[in-house]
């Protein structure tokens, strides 16, 4: 049997291959066998014929590509990246990629080219979290295990569709239920993990920070926040209570959307509970507050002394299976390597490290300002910006004017492929190894079960070769990804906390190391958490008389994102389509739509056409279209939050005119 951990979500399942079949791994802590039906299905992905098998090359992207080979094209990149001033090269990673290819692209970009400029998808996914853990924590710190649940007597899940987006998590929190869990879900959607909690606030898109406001204001009025955890260990606690106090409940209650005794009833609950998680993903972090949002919702666990202790504490759900491995490597433009950031001393310890003079001491482009910035060189690997990046006619012009657009993908039909010069392919999940990091802090191993192509690299290897070809043969020279893990291992010595040099590289896949178990305090220089007093400042843009209708867009529960794998495998086909867009019946009514008509949905920006679903599960005012059509972000606006620059995709104002009928 091969043991090995699923290549999708952040959960992180463990596999086992043998006999031409993948099942999940009984012995595996996280899962214990259990797979959802996309961790389940990723045998079939291997041998899909979107296969990417042969690099590409032309000069405009308004030619055919020719048939090329990687010397070529990494030779043609290189030249170009010579030629080129360092700060307008940019590499666009992607938390799918394992630790070792973030490793070489970052130690690449960061360490010799000199151009910071190396950021990841993570960065329209997870940088609100990473900023809120930072300035209230101390650190980009999870400080729970999912498993705590076990121990918690009540769990909110806010902007969290569990039931569809970490499927053997929610499947965890149904077991918890049974042994006494009470769980809240947030969400101006009543989606699938609504229908199964116990309690379902149907939250105002956008009313979060007013919500988590109210529960800390609350807390302090009655004085049932933790005093003496505060007095020892908290910053920031007057001026938290004076913002709220200058707060008016019945606003908050308003800005959130909830009724008096809507809140009464939950707040009753949260009093009696002992051990409280809090649980969120894109409903909070995807918002020009995000940030905002994150620490609103902190907020209320510093208050209440309800983290560093078992059952406890704020739960940043990740979404990709190695954004957290990205994160701890590096791969934010914000960060430079180890959650070390540019300060001298940071700058001077990598830069000993890596044995350079190179790096530099200024923060690099965020993957939500590379395009506007004009770069020259843009490095694309294991993400479709031209799909994910809100406000697509947008970011489609302003692609096309990169003179050198290079995709690494391991299939052919991404929407990013349309305005590459270079394509290289790379070994998709299955035929490649290396580690990743779980939303808790688990790292684990992906292992070779097959090849079905000959002469594809991995992505780690493409990055090697560039650097080689750059002139860096001794500083890139690496037989394995276990050699670079090694490397990397060594390197988390540089900040203590992060010290992972315990981890066997060759155990990891049957047995995974999860990182940061000792610390129980918190990573703030101080060791003191910090509250901030944040508002709801309705940056979002609102709907008028011409666009009247709030756009969410979100996962279902068996496609993943542009679906270059997902939507090509039969099994994950029948469960919901890939583009529809949801609408409240009494709208649909009064525009005289019915369920299955064609309907054309329009922002100030583009427009799409798809099909009408009608359900009580949006509220009147509110759509919702599903992120695996491919065409979702002509809608979306592309506001971005001040602090971590991460996009606002939940709060789009559209219209909606029936086109033909069903
Ligand atoms: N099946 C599947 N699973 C996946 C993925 C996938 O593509 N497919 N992708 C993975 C990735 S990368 C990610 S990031 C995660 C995302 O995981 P989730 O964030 O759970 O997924 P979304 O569907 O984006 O759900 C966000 C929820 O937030 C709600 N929401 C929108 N606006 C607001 C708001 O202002 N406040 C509140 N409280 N809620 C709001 C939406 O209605 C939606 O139900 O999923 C991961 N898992
Ligand atoms: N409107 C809207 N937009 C969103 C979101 C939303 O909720 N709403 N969510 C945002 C979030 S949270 C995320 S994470 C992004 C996700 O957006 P993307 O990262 O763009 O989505 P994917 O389809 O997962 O893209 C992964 C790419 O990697 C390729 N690939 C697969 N395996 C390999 C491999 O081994 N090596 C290489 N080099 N390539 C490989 C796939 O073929 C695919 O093209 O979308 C963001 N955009
Ligand atoms: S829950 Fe996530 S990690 Fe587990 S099998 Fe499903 S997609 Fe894979
Ligand atoms: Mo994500």
């Amino acid at each position: 049997m091969i043991k090995s951990v699923c290549g999708y979500c952040g959960v992180g399942c463990g596999v086992e291959y043998g006999s031409g079949k993948l099942s999940g791994n009984a012995s595996y802590p996280v899962n214990k066998g259990n797979l959802c039906l996309k961790g389940a299905s990723q045998l079939s992905s291997m041998g899909l014929s979107s296969r990417l098998t042969t690099p590409l090359l032309r000069k405009n992207i308004n030619d055919e590509f020719k048939l090329s080979s990687y010397k070529e094209c990494i030779s043609a990149i290189a030249q170009k990246i010579k030629q080129t001033p360092k700060e307008k090269v940019a590499f666009y990673l992607s938390g799918q990629l394992l630790t070792e290819d973030y490793y070489i692209a970052n130690k690449l970009g960061k360490g010799f080219i000199g151009t910071n400029s190396v950021d990841t998808n993570s960065r329209t996914c997870m940088s609100s979290a990473v900023v809120g853990y930072k300035k209230s924590i101390g650190a980009d710190f999870v400080p729970l295990r999912m498993d705590d649940i076990f121990k918690a007597n009540l769990l909110i899940l806010a902007g969290a569709n569990t039931a569809e987006s970490h499927v053997i998590f929610h499947n965890k929190i149904k077991k918890a239920k049974k042994e006494g869990l009470k769980v809240v879900v947030a969400d101006p959607r009543f989606t699938d993990t609504a229908k199964s909690a116990d309690m379902y606030l149907p939250i105002k898109a956008g009313g979060d920070i007013d919500f988590f406001n109210l529960i800390s204001k609350r807390l302090i009025e009655e004085e049932l926040y933790d005093k003496e955890f505060v007095q020892n260990h908290i910053n920031g606690f007057e001026a938290l209570k004076n913002g709220l106090n200058s707060l008016k409940s019945e606003e908050m209650l308003k800005g959130c959307g909830l009724t008096y005794e809507q809140f009464e009833e939950f707040f009753l609950l949260y009093k009696e509970s002992q051990n409280i998680i809090t649980a969120w993903t894109m409903g909070l972090n995807q918002s020009v507050q995000g940030v905002d949002k994150n620490l609103s919702l902190i907020n209320t666990h510093l208050l209440g002394g309800k983290i560093f202790k078992e059952g406890n504490g704020p739960l940043s759900l990740t979404g990709q299976p190695n954004a957290m491995g990205g994160r701890e490597v590096g791969g934010l433009a914000t960060m430079l390597g180890v959650h070390l950031g540019f300060d001298d001393e940071s700058v001077k310890k990598v830069s000993e490290f890596w044995n350079t003079n190179n790096i530099s001491n200024k923060a690099g482009l965020c993957a939500t300002q590379m395009l506007e910035a004009e770069i020259e060189v843009l490095i694309i690997c294991h993400t479709d910006p031209v799909y994910h990046l809100p406000n697509r006619n947008k970011t489609e012009a302003l692609i096309q004017k990169i003179p050198m657009v290079v995709e690494i993908n391991a299939y052919e039909n991404s929407e990013s492929a349309k305005f590459a010069h270079i394509r290289l392919p790379a070994t998709p999940w299955g035929e490649k190894e290396g580690t990743q990091t779980n939303l808790d802090r688990t790292i684990t191993k992906q292992c070779k079960i097959g090849k079905t192509f000959k002469n594809i690299k991995a992505d780690w290897e493409i990055f090697m070769l560039l650097a080689q070809e750059l002139g860096y043969k001794k500083e890139f020279d690496y037989k394995s990804p276990k050699e670079i893990f090694e490397e990397y291992q060594q390197m988390t010595k540089l900040n203590g906390y992060m010290d992972i040099s315990d981890a066997s590289y060759d155990e990891l896949s049957h047995k995974p190391f999860v990182w940061g178990e000792k610390i129980k305090n918190f990573l703030t220089p101080a060791k003191r958490g910090n509250l901030f007093f944040v508002q709801n400042r309705s940056l979002s843009e609102k709907t008028t008389p011409d666009y009247p209708f709030l756009l969410l867009t979100g996962r279902t529960r068996d496609q993943w994102h542009s679906g270059t794998k997902s939507a090509q495998v039969a099994s994950l086909l029948k469960y919901k389509e890939l583009s529809f867009c949801e609408i409240n019946p009494d709208d649909a009514k009064n525009l005289g739509i019915e369920a299955g008509d064609e309907v054309r949905i329009s922002s100030l920006r583009g427009t799409l056409v798809t099909k009408a679903s009608l359900t009580q599960s949006v509220a009147k005012g509110a759509l919702f279209i599903p992120i695996s059509n491919r065409d979702v972000n002509y809608l979306t606006n592309d506001l971005l939050d001040s602090e971590s620059f991460q996009p606002d995709y939940n709060h789009s104002a559209v219209k909606v005119e029936r086109l033909c009928k069903n």
